[in-house]
């Protein structure tokens, strides 16, 4: 028993070791070359959409955490299994761990962008976890013999050790990030040419409340100094730009909704943000487009691709190159230095974060990101509503109630807003203005409520007289359809 858990923590310090020599060496040469980030990532990569919507809707923004603390778990497992192995047949322990350690080295060198050199902190990680595994299987005291307990010296000298690599490759990420929010504050917008009209209340979302989905394991951080945006493919005139490039030509200020195909009815995934940028349709046409192209693949500096409709972003929407949001430069979490933005199609057909470059391509050539994976290959948000008071199973005071929420048909506008009580006559909500149709509105609705238990359900009507569809249809892969309907009481 002793010795199974002396093999247990053999194994398990041999991974920490391993591991957080790994993160130090990866914090030094590129914070993305951390083969347990890079594993992540390409599981991510990998998973059916079926599981991370799922993910998604379950965890929310604690998907990615979640996913790290799952590596985690079973990692440890695997290392505490090595380790009592290790006991009997320590070069088939040893062989096991350099076979891991190799996945994540190859896992990391074959990320998108990522050059072979990425795969050395995996390797070193292996090295050493390997190394300390032999180090700690020499049981203590001379001469050494079999079965003699292990040495506890060397075994808390590992523990430190490891602490300390860790601790540094924690501080070196820190110190990186800040160097990344030093070189963003320093990041000068300048006024638009095209200003927006003073805010309505309440209609934008403050940054840090604006929901978040991308599959980036660590925000990207770009240096807007050296940030370059290429564009190529069957275009006359390929060019590459830099960041002031971009803020020397007229920048157009927008209050636009963005949304997530992956927001389900009544879902927290949709934002508005004054979103400052240029825009996109001078920039292709001085590029010189060629017949056939229609789709547009932006790139991400994480790999990420996004294919959107060339005809969508030529037929006079505000589609832009975004730096600004809510009148400060992009955060890093919304891609600074520079994204994408279509009004009117869902995100992941838009709306590329961390852009680094534009293909000018064709639909018939290049399948995107999600489109591999399922997902329509031209989303346009479909019209939706939500109320967001009461909240859903609330209790409320009897009387006057003012029931609110949001709805939204980018491109096409909101004309009404509907409220039904338990299936009662549908009821005419009050709507705010709005700057234009790619704006959600924000609507009220008088509500005399009484004692008892009620369904309360909305639903809108477009600007093109279009009613929002009431058949639920879920998120996959298109967008969800459905009347956002909830239940409350009324005390
Ligand atoms: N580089 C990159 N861009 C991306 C994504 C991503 O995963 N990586 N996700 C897209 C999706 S699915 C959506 S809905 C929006 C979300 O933008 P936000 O996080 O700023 O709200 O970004 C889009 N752009
Ligand atoms: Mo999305």
């Amino acid at each position: 028993m002793r010795r199974t858990l002396q093999g247990v923590l053999t194994g398990l310090l041999a991974a920490a070791a391993g591991l957080s020599a790994a993160a130090l060496v990866a914090a030094v040469l590129r914070p993305g070359a951390d083969p347990l980030f890079a594993v992540g990532s390409a599981a991510i990569d990998a998973t059916p959409h079926a599981v991370k919507d799922l993910a998604v809707r379950t965890l929310g923004t604690w998907d990615k955490p979640a996913l790290l603390l799952g590596m985690g778990l079973v990692l440890a497992a695997a290392a505490a299994g090595l380790g009592v192995l290790a006991l009997r047949r320590p070069t088939v322990a040893a062989v096991a761990i350099g076979g891991l350690s190799l996945v994540g080295a190859v896992a990391a060198a074959t990320r998108p962008g990522a050059a072979w050199a990425d795969a050395v902190p995996g390797v070193v990680g292996g090295g050493v976890a390997v190394g300390v595994l032999y180090l700690l299987l020499r049981p203590a005291g001379e001469p050494a013999a079999d079965g003699r307990p292990l040495s506890r010296r060397r075994m808390l000298t590992t523990a430190g050790l490891a602490a300390v690599a860790a601790g540094t490759a924690y501080g070196l990420r820190g110190f990186r990030a800040d160097t990344a929010a030093r070189r963003r504050a320093a990041v000068r917008l300048p006024a638009p040419a095209e200003p927006a009209a003073p805010p309505l209340p309440d209609l934008l979302t403050p940054n840090r409340d604006f929901y978040r989905v991308d599959t980036a394991l660590t925000v990207p951080r770009v240096n807007p100094d050296t940030w370059r945006l290429t564009i190529k493919g069957m275009v006359d005139r390929p060019s590459t730009l830099t960041l002031d490039d971009l803020l020397r030509r007229p920048l157009i200020e927008r209050d636009i909704t963005m949304t997530c195909v992956s927001n389900d009815v009544g879902g927290p995934y949709v934002g508005t943000a004054r979103w400052l940028g240029a825009r996109l349709a001078p920039l292709l046409r001085d590029a010189g487009l060629r017949a056939g192209a229609d789709q547009l693949i932006a790139r991400s500096v994480d790999g990420m691709t996004i294919g959107t409709p060339i005809a969508a972003l030529l037929d006079g929407r505000d589609a832009m190159l975004a730096v600004g949001m809510n009148g400060e430069p992009l955060p890093a979490e919304h891609g600074f230095p520079v994204r994408m933005l279509t009004p009117g199609l869902y995100g992941y057909a838009g709306s590329c974060k961390w852009v680094s470059e534009l293909e000018v391509t064709r639909f018939a050539d290049v399948d995107a990101y999600w489109v591999t994976r399922g997902y329509a290959r031209v989303a346009p948000v479909k019209t939706a509503s939500r109320i967001d008071r009461p909240a859903a199973l609330a209790t409320v005071p009897a009387g006057m109630f003012t029931v609110a929420g949001v709805a939204w048909a980018q491109r096409r506008g909101i004309a009404a807003v509907e409220v039904q009580v338990d299936g009662g006559p549908w009821q005419r909500a009050t709507l705010a203005r709005v700057p234009s149709v790619d704006t959600w509105v924000q609507w009220t609705w008088r509500w005399q409520a009484t004692r008892g238990a009620h369904t309360l359900r909305v639903r809108a009507t477009d600007g093109t007289g279009a009613v929002q569809e009431e058949k639920r249809v879920p998120v996959f892969p298109d967008g969800a359809t459905g009347w956002h309907t909830l239940a409350v009481t009324v005390a």
